[in-house]
């Protein structure tokens, strides 16, 4: 993996992709040789709220997946600890590009990003491990308490932190490294479906300050047009008056680029589909064959989305959740969809949500997109 160190010559490490031991502690940023934050030795790891799907509703959501036409599952049943596991593995691949695009988008433009959104409660929805945030909160503690300033008149609000992910242990350790990494950051994790959550959970962290949604990696992709319209609305709904939201988005490109980014030459992608059989036969008392799937990614051009499918090698039938299921000689389970957006699609998608685009940020390439949207009265 390749770490990028851009902001060094001004002064502001990011920590986030590094080995903390490999650290020279005199290179550290200002904020971590405050004497307040000496503090990082007693630090207890962050509370991470658990409400994930119950077995039942998963089986009813395998139920209702596999009697559609095609068959197809929500994409966050890709997201079990090996699933989550084999999803860093693919940021890693030569082909994808998009977290490293992100990333280093994210680390160069932090101040401007942080300065447009103001202080407040930072809310990453599918977190995973978390590894970009990073830059985003040194940009907004600076902005709250500026090196060099003196502190008169009220303490300014501080950022905090809070982590949504479907997967529990990944969410966990992930708060706890980025805790270690942000000492003076109040954290909370929050295990769940974001698509479902009706409301955040109440808790202390979550009053008073503003709540500025963060959903970078173009995961609104993995969500069909209706119902990414649908989240965006639900986003607005659980950020409240006067929350902000910004979104990573991936933008339509050449054909092989994409289907290479999703169908790498090491296999990691058809590793990551496939173990959502496996997922599926731990979980849901299920006997797939993995091997008896080969897996396509295929861009389709009239959604302007990568499709991603297991497709049966011949017929076959499958028990799972309670039921048989029958697989036709080359019949596709889409394992998810993935689709793309121009800036001026994707403000389209939005503003029937209640947004519209305050800011935004390329990087040089113009792959990918980040958006500031703000609400619309
Ligand atoms: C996490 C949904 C953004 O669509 O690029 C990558 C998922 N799947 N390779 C994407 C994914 C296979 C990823 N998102």
């Amino acid at each position: 993996m390749t770490v990028r160190i851009s902001s060094l010559e001004s002064g502001s490490l990011n920590t986030d992709s590094l080995d903390p031991s490999s650290l020279d502690p005199s290179s550290l940023d200002p904020i971590s040789l405050d004497p307040s934050r000496q503090d990082a030795g007693n630090l207890t790891d962050p509370e991470v709220i658990d409400l994930h799907p119950a077995p039942a509703d998963m089986q009813r959501l395998v139920i209702e997946g596999l009697s559609r036409s095609p068959k197809q599952l929500p994409a966050w049943f890709l997201y079990d600890d090996e699933g989550s596991r084999l999803f860093e593995l693919i940021c890693e691949q030569p082909e994808y590009s998009l977290t490293r695009t992100e990333t280093a988008l994210l680390e160069s433009e932090a101040a401007a990003i942080a300065a447009a959104l103001g202080q407040g409660v930072l809310m990453e929805f599918g977190a995973g491990s978390a590894r970009k945030v990073g830059p985003l909160l040194e940009a907004m503690a600076l902005q709250a308490a500026p090196a060099g300033a003196t502190q008169a008149g009220p303490i300014p609000a501080r950022p905090a932190y809070v982590a949504l992910d479907i997967s529990a242990s990944h969410l966990q350790e992930a708060c706890d490294r980025l805790q270690r990494r942000h000492p003076q950051v109040p954290m909370l994790g929050i295990c769940c479906d974001y698509s479902q959550l009706e409301a955040l959970p109440s808790h202390p962290l979550l009053n008073g300050q503003a709540h500025l949604g963060f959903f970078p990696g173009s995961s609104l992709g993995n969500f069909e047009p209706a119902a990414a319209q649908e989240l965006l609305a639900q986003f607005r709904h659980l950020l409240g008056p006067g929350g902000k939201l910004l979104i990573g988005i991936d933008q339509p490109k050449a054909s092989e680029r994409l289907e290479a980014a999703y169908n790498d030459r090491a296999g990691v992608s058809a590793a990551f589909a496939r173990n959502l059989l496996t997922r599926l036969n731990r979980d849901l008392a299920g006997d797939f064959n993995p091997q008896a799937f080969r897996y396509r990614a295929r861009w389709q051009p009239a959604e302007s989305h990568i499709e991603m499918a297991l497709v049966s090698e011949g017929p076959q039938s499958v028990r799972l959740a309670g039921h048989t299921w029958t697989f036709a000689d080359d019949e596709a389970l889409i394992t998810e969809t993935s689709a793309k957006y121009s800036a001026d699609a994707f403000l389209a998608l939005a503003a029937p949500a209640g947004w519209h685009g305050a800011a935004r940020w390329s990087d040089p390439n113009d792959d990918l997109c980040l958006h500031l949207l703000v609400q619309s009265d």
